[in-house]
């Protein structure tokens, strides 16, 4: 096992990898922006080293400096966090050729998943279900045209290199496809520098319910459930829970057996998440795989009872995973931004000045911030998790109402409030909702 670990991110879940090396005996090095001085991952891990200016690509996605501060301090391992560096594939390659050890996949995994239309194809030839559409990129008007045809309208068309909802527009007609195909070219160019694009039949309404997998390096692959993530807004995540109240036993092993496929695929190693699309007609299609610990974790740790942190480290450091557990009870995660919902969620960073945070049975808080602290401008705006647990759906749901109720964050505007409207929302409670569900509420009013 590793001796000492760098963690090259920050905010709650820096804090989250302390607290999993803490348990497992590692010492911790913390690397932090001159904004993050003031910073708890600084104040909790056992090192620290400043890497630099306060925007990102200057500190947090400097590969020199973080490689070089892994260096100083003889960490053997750098866990990413999420964002960040988490899915860069050169990162991976850099640590692997420097003699450390990147806690998550392989390099070769994280290209094979972040090339969109690639992964689409290693999909298709495994077996794993995917949205009717092409086999690869899409390379001229023309070819846009047939296979749009062939498909059927209405189509999407994505960007190869996009991912979690940049690069994408739909085509409702043949009239449109034209423009839309050129439109999305050009998007993929400027934004990615690749403009590379496939289409797929637009699945109207979905679900977005996505599988927890956990790989070791002896072969070994699991899946830990799914998690329910259709409330979000504009491609940010808002609210997520495990089980989802749309999937029956059944559909948990056809999606746990697709996703395991997929991850075999790719010989995938360290925790994973297969994302799929689910149809009202509750067919499901593979979406993309997000090769990195993702902010919602915390739903599946607790239905599962997995430390997915700890066995992230201890796959990485070449151990065994456990079998597949069992899935006990309701789990449900609200993310809690410095964002006025009042005003279009903008952002409002600034400093804290009265905290509190809830408690009581089934409660779990992930959060960095404390009263007297300061947001910064510089990152994104999450301030902390709240997870509700309960043995039922209704005691989750109930838990988290009341937390939400408990929180107290002075100084910063919170998306806490609005958390607290959904989770009263009548079609939420019954479980009736779907990726478009913001949307309609907002322009409803
Ligand atoms: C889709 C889709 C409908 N049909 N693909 C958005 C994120 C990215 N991973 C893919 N996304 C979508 N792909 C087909 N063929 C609808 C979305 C989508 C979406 C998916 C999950 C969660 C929220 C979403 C919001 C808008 C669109």
């Amino acid at each position: 096992m590793f001796k000492k670990i760098l963690i090259a991110n920050r905010g709650e879940i820096a804090l989250r990898v302390i607290r999993a090396c803490r348990e497992l005996g590692i010492g911790t090095v913390a690397v932090y922006s001159e904004a993050d001085r003031d910073s708890l991952h600084v104040r909790f891990s056992d090192e620290d080293i400043c890497i630099g200016p306060a925007a990102g690509r200057e500190s947090y996605l400097n590969i020199p400096r973080i490689v070089a501060a892994a260096e100083i301090t003889g960490a053997e391992a750098i866990h990413p966090g999420y964002g960040f560096l988490a899915e860069n594939a050169e990162f991976a390659e850099i640590c692997d050729r420097s003699g450390i050890v990147f806690i998550g996949p392989t390099a070769d995994q994280i290209r094979r998943m972040g090339d969109k239309a690639e992964a689409r194809r290693t999909m298709i030839e495994a077996g794993v279900p995917v949205v009717p559409g092409t086999t690869g990129a899409v390379d001229d008007v023309a070819e846009a045209r047939a296979e749009a045809e062939r498909i059927g309208y209405p189509v999407i068309i994505k960007a190869a290199a996009g991912g979690g909802g940049k690069g994408m527009r739909v085509a409702e007609s043949p009239e449109v496809i034209e423009s839309t195909f050129t439109m999305a070219r050009n998007e993929a160019a400027a934004a990615f520098n690749d403009a590379r694009v496939y289409i797929e039949r637009f699945v109207q309404r979905p679900r977005h319910v996505e599988i927890q997998v956990l790989g070791d390096q002896h072969g070994n692959l699991i899946h830990l459930g799914e998690r329910d993530c259709s409330i979000q807004r504009r491609h940010q995540k808002l609210i997520e829970e495990s089980p989802s109240p749309a999937i029956t036993p059944e559909m948990r092993k056809a999606m746990g057996d697709a996703a395991i496929l997929a991850g075999r695929a790719i010989d995938y190693s360290n925790a994973g998440t297969v994302e799929f699309l689910l149809d009202v007609t509750g067919e499901f299609y593979f979406m993309e795989m997000n090769t990195r610990i993702q902010v919602e974790h915390p739903v599946t740790e607790m239905v599962t009872g997995v430390d997915l942190v700890k066995e992230q480290i201890r796959s990485a450091a070449g151990e065994k995973i456990a079998g597949p557990p069992t899935l006990t009870g309701h789990a449900i995660e609200c993310r809690i931004n410095a964002e006025d919902p009042e005003h279009d969620f903008r952002p409002s960073p600034g400093k804290i000045t009265a905290f509190h945070a809830p408690g009581g049975p089934g409660i779990r808080i992930d959060t960095h911030v404390y009263a007297g602290y300061s947001v910064p401008p510089y990152y994104d705006s999450l301030l902390g998790k709240l997870i509700a647990y309960g043995s039922t759906r209704d005691e989750a749901l109930g838990r988290a109402y009341q937390a939400l109720e408990e929180f107290i964050i002075e100084g910063v505007k919170t998306t806490v409030p609005f958390l607290r409207e959904v989770l009263k929302h009548p079609d939420f409670v019954a479980g009736e909702f779907d990726t478009h569900f913001l949307e309609r509420w907002r322009q409803a009013g």
